[in-house]
């Protein structure tokens, strides 16, 4: 994995005017910037995408995991454009948060926030996957896939992910 990441950030061009390392894209502000594996095909468990977001991060000196969403402190926080983005790639996409210490407290495990059962991210009657379901994965859905909505899932699904740099 590690190599085939390497191998993906050498081959990318840095875009011109971007304050971002290779492979990642600056979304809102300045400097913040995230990493979209569906634009490079890759697709993986939520574990796995952590681990790949770390890895990335290690290759360009800079700590990354996996994006998170929503939170009030984060300076990286244009997030309609961070879900529009999702949107328009049309894929599955594992984001941070997890249930997995404690069942329907779902925590960003980068910044330990929690993000509340009450947000309106969440799909209608999601998260409703119990134990078995505890990882937050981002999806389209409606007609023409027209939103974007949070869904609780199998960690061990294989999706797309976004990283995000701290
Ligand atoms: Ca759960």
């Amino acid at each position: 994995m590690a190599v085939q990441l390497l191998l993906l950030l050498v081959s990318f061009v840095l875009a011109e005017g971007s304050s971002c390392p290779s492979a990642f894209q600056e979304v809102g502000p300045v400097g913040c910037c995230y990493y979209f594996s569906a634009d490079f095909g890759h697709e993986v468990d939520w574990q796995e995408a952590r681990d790949s977001c770390h890895e990335l991060g290690e290759i360009v000196g800079k700590k990354s995991d996996l994006a998170e969403v929503g939170r009030s402190g984060n300076p990286c926080c244009n997030d309609l454009e961070l879900m529009d983005l999702i949107r328009s790639k049309g894929q599955d996409t594992w984001l941070g948060a997890s249930d997995s210490v404690k069942e329907d407290r779902w925590v960003w495990q980068q910044s330990q926030e929690v993000l509340p059962l009450t947000s309106s991210t969440w799909k209608e009657d999601r998260p409703n996957g119990g134990t078995a379901s505890n990882c937050l994965l981002a999806g389209p859905w409606g007609s023409y896939h027209s939103r974007v909505y949070f869904y609780d899932n199998h960690c061990e699904y294989n999706a797309a992910f976004i990283c995000q740099i701290f």
